[in-house]
């Protein structure tokens, strides 16, 4: 659309957040719908919280009154454990809240939109995948890749992989082995009390050299093996204690050199910045579904960069969908590490988007180079595992 151009942004030493905020492109909203999916797993995934063997999710389609379709992903769980948000939850944030707002109406830019809901607190993967929408159709009527159109610096994403709970240290080490034959450049394992040092140490014992690091997915309550996961040389120890116990982990990242990683306790940019200065810890996994969205993301990163702390974007367990969006964020330059991304295929029997990506032998994927959430969005399979549907506009 020639009429529609982004606005040109300043410099590269702007930090992304503001730089993406300045991204003018016009959005009028004409209609939404809202999808409820039920996708079978091809095996069960445990982790602190329990163990899934099927997923909800939900799409969100966002058509431009000038016809641009934007597709994204809220990815969500049934229970609020890992956050307060449930499939449910969102689902009321999304047809109740977010979506009816918007319909209608026009924003300059994906930013603009982002703000409309400002007074409204919470609700996360409901915004998150609606400012992904945004960009969507934001992108698509530039021509640009979301990692162009937010000054990403890299084509290609090194990826780890995130190992469950599982019936023995042998299926662990099996299922780790099975992996690495693929690539991967970094195993994180999630832990929990019973289930951690002996665990890790047989893992760096079968696989020395490749960087290694645990989940705790706040399991622990006040003491924890710090101390023998400290001897193990592990590149992070992931929220090990509540995503509310900031006293206590920077406690606990004094006491010890490996890093802590904040996942469940950097629930926006304010608090993520308050628990650095604690002490909490000196890596943050970024999901922006936790984070409710992109552009907070980014605050993210830049709080980090500025501080010289390094990045790294987690997954939800999004279809392609949503992975199209983390792996355009996990090309800004501050995320450095592994990112947990692997294909859809290790979760879902089919994916959403086709064709869909996967990990190369050097451990990374690709960053899309197409508009929009960077893959072909398969309609007709969105349509084939929807529950529930709900339009406006
Ligand atoms: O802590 O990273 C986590 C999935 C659901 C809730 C929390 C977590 C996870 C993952 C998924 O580890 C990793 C992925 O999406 O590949
Ligand atoms: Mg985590």
């Amino acid at each position: 659309m020639e009429d529609e151009e982004a606005v040109p942004v300043g410099g590269a030493e702007e930090p992304a957040a503001a730089r993406a905020r300045r991204v003018e492109v016009p959005i009028h909203v004409g209609r939404i719908v809202v999808h409820s999916l039920e996708l079978p797993l091809v095996h069960h995934f445990r982790t602190a919280y329990g163990t899934i063997s099927r997923k909800r999710t939900i799409l969100v389609r966002l058509e431009d009154v000038g016809g641009i379709v934007g597709w994204a992903e809220a990815p969500t769980a049934e229970l609020p454990t890992y956050g307060p948000d449930t499939h449910d939850s969102t689902w009321y944030a999304l047809t109740e809240l977010l979506a009816p707002r918007l319909i209608g109406r026009s924003f300059a830019g994906p930013a603009e939109l982002v703000a409309s809901w400002a007074a409204l607190r919470g609700q996360h993967p409901a915004k998150h995948a609606l400012e992904c929408a945004a960009w969507s159709v934001a992108s698509q009527k530039v021509g640009t890749s979301l990692s162009q159109l937010w000054s990403g610096v890299r084509r290609a994403v090194p990826v780890g992989e995130s190992f469950g709970i599982a019936e023995s240290v042998a299926a662990l080490l099996d299922q780790i082995e099975r992996r690495m034959a693929e690539g991967y450049c970094r195993i994180k394992v999630k832990i929990e009390p019973g289930w951690d040092v002996e665990v890790l140490r047989a893992v760096a014992e079968r696989f020395p050299g490749v960087p290694l690091s645990a989940d705790g997915n706040c399991g622990y309550a006040g003491s924890g093996p710090w101390a023998e996961l400290d001897r193990l040389g592990l590149l992070m120890i992931e929220q090990p204690l509540a995503a509310d116990a900031l006293c206590e982990l920077a406690d606990v990242q004094g006491s010890i050199s490996t890093a802590i990683c904040l996942d469940e306790s950097a629930s926006s940019p304010g608090i993520t910045e308050a628990a650095l200065r604690l002490g909490c810890g000196q890596i943050v996994n970024i999901k922006p579904a936790r984070l409710g969205g992109i552009l907070a993301s980014m605050e993210v990163h830049d709080i980090c960069q500025a501080r010289s702390l390094p990045v790294w974007c987690g997954g939800m367990l999004e279809t392609g969908v949503g992975r199209g969006f983390n792996l355009a964020l996990a090309s800004l330059p501050n995320f450095s590490l592994p990112a947990d991304m692997s294909p859809a295929r290790i979760f879902y029997a089919e994916d959403l988007v086709e064709p869909t990506f996967d990990i190369r032998p050097d451990g990374t994927v690709a960053v899309p180079e197409q508009p929009g959430c960077g893959f072909h969005v398969q309609e007709d399979r969105i349509d084939q595992y929807t529950a529930v549907r709900w339009s406006g506009g």
